[in-house]
């Protein structure tokens, strides 16, 4: 409903900055509350309210919720996979404290709609690895995939027992142009671009034919907005929906940034994050998303690549 007020938790980072400015336009600036633990993202200036709010200070967060009389919550918090690995404990806490407490604020203050995004990061070696579907084998191998999960099953405990109507997705890798990545394995396919036009050049972390789900944000952002106004009716899981827009490789994403830059070349240095990636799925099935409440993606590989290309380019020549 277009009268709800709409709470951001975690508004500064990657998804968040681009989902608080969609969702202004959609809903009215002042409708929707933007906070973060961080300095207001420069692009978020001036667009609508802001609050500094760390997303475990469960007090702050409920006044704020009943001060502005918010309706709707948006809790984008996450320490990704390979920030994750570096301190599991910790990721484990900041991932799964602050999802508890918003699902009981949730019920707590009759709040018409969740979302939290989970990820692609919930499936593991073990799931089938071609056009993995949205029901099968679950066992991730990094700590933010097990936070992944067992959140969704918390949510879909929450709307089974209380009632919630909670909502959740299963990001691909997502490559933007107005914010950046954070600790992310698929971060590489935003570094690419940007170091393409600086240096015509970049070193992958991952080996040439590592491939993964990705998507363009502008996919991500319509699709989450897409869920979150699906009738409640047409959601036949409570666990997150799989969505895929494209899958590629570092090689077939280097070849299509050649189109536009043929001097630009690419080498490969794997890391850590490799393991990360070869558990997970090369493609997935989103037949369910697409069937239950129409879900449909917009970016290929190559039309994401000329979007990228042209507003990092913009971009760069404001700055210079
Ligand atoms: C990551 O690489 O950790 C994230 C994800 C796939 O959820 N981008």
């Amino acid at each position: 409903m277009k009268n709800d007020k709409i709470l951001i938790v975690g508004a500064c980072g990657q998804i968040g900055v681009e989902l608080t400015l969609a969702l202004r336009n959609v809903y009215g600036s002042d409708n929707v509350i933007a906070t973060d633990i961080r300095n207001e993202h420069p692009l978020l200036k001036g667009t609508g309210p802001y609050y500094s709010l760390n997303a475990l200070d469960a007090v702050s967060m409920h006044e704020l919720v009943k001060k502005e009389g918010i309706t709707q919550l948006y809790l984008l918090v996450a320490l990704l996979s390979a920030t994750g690995e570096k301190d599991p404990k910790h990721t484990w806490d900041i991932n799964m404290e602050s999802l508890l407490q918003v699902l009981d604020l949730g019920v707590q203050e009759k709040l018409s709609k969740i979302y939290w995004p989970s990820s692609i990061a919930v499936f593991g070696p073990t799931t089938p690895t071609t056009d993995t579907p949205q029901k099968t084998i679950i066992e991730p191998r990094t700590v933010y995939g097990v936070s992944k999960y067992a959140g969704e099953l918390w949510c879909q405990y929450y709307n089974q027992r209380w009632g919630l109507d909670v909502r959740s997705l299963r990001y691909p890798g997502l490559i933007s142009w107005k914010s950046e990545p954070g600790g992310g394995t698929t971060d590489y396919a935003v570094e690419i671009y940007h170091e393409a036009l600086k240096h015509q050049k970049y070193t992958c972390f991952l080996s040439e034919n590592t491939y993964l789900p990705m998507m363009y944000m502008d996919d991500a952002i319509r699709g989450t907005i897409g869920l979150m106004e699906a009738p409640a009716d047409k959601l036949k899981t409570r666990m997150a929906y799989n969505l895929a827009a494209m899958s590629f490789s570092p090689k077939e994403i280097a070849a299509s940034i050649q189109k536009h830059i043929p001097d630009f070349t690419i080498d490969y240095n794997p890391d850590f994050r490799q393991a990360i990636a070869d558990g997970w799925p090369k493609s997935i099935d989103d037949a369910a998303a697409r069937a239950d409440w129409g879900w449909k993606n917009d970016f290929d590989l190559d039309k994401m690549t000329a979007d990228m290309l042209l507003h990092l380019k913009e971009k760069m020549m404001q700055v210079a």
